[in-house]
């Protein structure tokens, strides 16, 4: 594919928040049933997924998605076209664990190249403590391993940027909607007429409203303000992480410091015994 024609935008980085993983349950007569036809030792369903944090769209820089499974599994190497507003994403059953490679075509105007991540499938959930094992289920059951990730678009060409900045907006409505009218722009008001500046005026209201709900607007490097249910990518979360670290951090000084003093101590004691060794009998 050429190169788009125009320039980049020197000295810019644009990011974008997104999130990939898996998610799997077992089978289970009453909740999860086997579905006719999967072979007796398939244990789980599970998917593997691309979408936008609090699920906005992100098509608009990322035009398709490549899964490359296990080789046991038929046709191993799935493509997913990009669908307005939906995650990218495959269903599958099986048994076992594997490294799935996740690799992300761009949109053309971007000029990027494919790039690949690789993402372990979880079908049980593992850790140190039960606890810990626990952190990685949801209430249904289901064994989660999302990772946030933030991809970063350097000097972007200008089309490209464009399109990265035509508008946060707010998400539409139904999350599913194939079109969203919205323009994204909500500046200006010149030439407009008096009902297409209210409109303008409601948009900006529902944009401010969903964002102090905790939301995040679409074509936004936002991320949510708090966790909500099969969301747990936010500031909420952050927070908490950066304290685990600091907290961390306080039990490594006091460690050190222990270690050091115990070290002054017995370098003191170990002159002392020369001293004494040296004294004449
Ligand atoms: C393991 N190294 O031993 C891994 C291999 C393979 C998983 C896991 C088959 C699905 C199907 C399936 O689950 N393969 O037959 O469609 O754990």
């Amino acid at each position: 594919m050429a190169p788009p024609s125009g320039k980049r935008v020197k000295g810019l980085q644009i990011f974008r928040p997104f999130v990939y993983g898996t998610t799997a349950l077992p089978f289970d007569d009453k909740t999860n049933p086997r579905p006719d036809g999967i072979p007796d030792d398939h244990t789980h369903s599970w998917t593997v997924f691309v979408k936008g944090i609090d699920d906005v769209d992100i098509t608009y820089w990322l035009r398709r998605v490549q899964f490359k499974l296990h080789e046991s599994i038929p046709n191993h190497v799935r493509m997913v076209e990009g669908e307005k507003g939906k995650p990218f994403a495959i269903h599958e059953t099986g048994w076992g664990e594997f490294e799935i490679a996740i690799k992300l075509y761009y949109v053309p105007e971007s000029g990027e190249k494919p790039q690949t991540v690789y993402h372990h499938l979880r079908l049980h959930p593992y850790g140190r403590t039960d606890e810990e094992k626990e952190t990685m289920r949801l209430n249904g059951g289901e064994v989660i391993s999302w990772v946030y990730e933030e991809q970063i678009f350097n000097e972007p060409y200008d089309a490209f940027y464009d399109i990265l900045t035509s508008g946060a907006v707010p998400p539409p409505p139904s999350k599913t909607t194939t079109a969203s009218s919205s323009s994204g722009g909500t500046t200006g008001g010149k030439g407009k007429s008096a009902k297409e500046k209210e409109k303008d005026k409601k948009e900006q209201q529902q944009m401010l409203l969903h964002r102090s709900e905790g939301g995040v607007l679409e074509r936004s490097a936002m991320i949510p303000l708090t966790n909500r249910p099969g969301q747990p990518f936010s500031r909420e979360t952050e927070q908490v992480e950066v304290k685990k670290l600091k907290d961390a951090l306080v039990k490594v000084e006091e460690l050190s410091r222990k270690v050091t003093e115990d070290l002054k101590r017995k370098e003191q004691r170990l002159a002392d015994l020369k001293a004494d060794a040296a004294k004449p009998v």
